[in-house]
């Protein structure tokens, strides 16, 4: 019997894992740029970041959506950051992680 539960409880998690993965969020790509602007109330970050090759990307300035609400509350203009954004639906892409360089 405890060996049926530990069996369905890792397969429930293994179900629920794949699916917010998969699912939910796109392949991350990892990012570098300079901050301009932080919103954290918005949950939003305006940055001038280099080429993101494995998105096609070349550099720009732009604003994000960030998920990593506690990574950008950490954030000040004029800081160097290294990201990660995923495309969240149809051409719409957040930022997941994000941390200053040092
Ligand atoms: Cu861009």
């Amino acid at each position: 019997m405890k060996r049926i539960t530990a069996t369905i409880a890792a397969f429930a998690f293994l179900v629920l894992a794949s699916g917010s993965i998969h699912a939910a969020e796109g392949e991350a790509h990892k990012g570098q740029g300079t901050v301009n602007r932080v919103d954290a109330n918005a949950g939003k970050i305006n940055l001038t970041h280099g080429p993101i090759p494995s998105l096609k990307w070349p550099g720009m300035t732009m604003d994000f959506a960030v998920k990593d609400k506690q990574g950008l509350a950490k954030l000040k203009a004029g800081q160097k950051v290294e990201f990660k954004v995923a495309e969240q639906s149809k051409g719409q892409y957040a930022i997941t992680e994000i941390a200053p360089v040092n």
